[in-house]
């Protein structure tokens, strides 16, 4: 990578991001009916279909394509070295097993960083006709529409997403941790993909997230229409979201959940 390179524009880059999650999004609708389980990942219920493996090489052909020498990390096929200051960050099904199960709720996830920080995003739910996006500084969009997450709530009135590992024993201890977290909280939702919980945070249907064991491709594209909606979005402790953790909340809310769940030790599965 040379820096001496001129920094591409982040609207460009969001451009790119939103017209290549439209297409490949429209073939993965297509194909939900009917879709069987290709393989297997890191456990027997993390599963991967025919449709992550070729709407990631669709993003992939499209995107480099378009910008040849950007790097690449996809969820299905991994680090791509790349001469450009930019790097794609790629989750082609994010709710794989809603995907499977022939729930709506799963999103085509595109982020693009510069220098190493995120700074354009889409994410399209194409069977919830919702296409999200953002450029660092700039907002957040649902369709044409810009979004701000509501205000902050206390914590005992704050509708708390999260979700779960694909280890049985992490399972385990996620559980554990969520017995002391619901009777603070009004209540919890488990939606199946972080794509899905983080836009709809941006636009209100919750009021707070979080979840341990996630990957940059799960919370990069979704994680900036979180932040420029309002939310902060980071990890325990205040620190950058991490597979360790990823919460995001309006900033008040987001230090009661931080704390409560430092005091949980919700970063151990032990
Ligand atoms: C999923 C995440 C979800 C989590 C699942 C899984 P995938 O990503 O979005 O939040 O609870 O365990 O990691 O595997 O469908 O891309």
């Amino acid at each position: 990578m040379t820096t001496t390179q001129f920094a591409p524009d982040p609207r460009a880059l969001c451009e790119i991001a939103v017209r290549v999650a439209a297409e490949a999004g429209e073939p993965a609708a297509e194909g939900q009916e009917g879709i069987t389980v290709l393989h297997t990942k890191s456990s027997p219920t993390d599963v991967v279909t025919e449709m992550d493996r070729a709407t990631e090489e669709l993003i992939r052909s499209r995107l480099l394509a378009e910008r040849p020498g950007d790097a690449f990390l996809g969820e299905e096929s991994g680090d791509e070295d790349g001469t450009s200051r930019v790097r794609w960050i790629v989750d082609p099904i994010d709710g794989t097993v809603n995907y499977l199960y022939g729930s709506p709720d799963w999103g085509v996830a595109i982020a693009a960083e510069v220098d190493g920080q995120v700074v354009a995003a889409a994410v399209n739910l194409p069977r919830r006709g919702e296409m999200y996006r953002a450029v660092l500084g700039q907002g957040a969009f649902l369709g044409q529409e810009r979004v701000t997450a509501p205000e902050t709530v206390p914590l005992d009135r704050a509708l708390v997403a999260t979700g779960f590992g694909y280890f049985a024993e992490r399972r385990v201890r996620q559980a554990q941790v969520l017995l002391d977290v619901i009777p603070r909280v009004r209540d919890i939702r488990r939606t199946g993909s972080a794509a899905v919980d983080l836009c709809a945070l941006a636009v209100g249907r919750y009021n707070a997230y979080y979840e341990r064991g996630l990957h940059s491709w799960d919370w990069s594209a979704p994680g900036l229409i979180a932040s420029e909606a309002g939310l902060r979005v980071g990890g325990l402790r205040g620190g950058p979201p991490s597979n360790d953790m990823v919460i995001a909340a309006r900033p008040e809310l987001y230090e009661q959940i931080d704390r409560m769940l430092q005091d949980l030790g919700a970063d151990s599965d032990g």
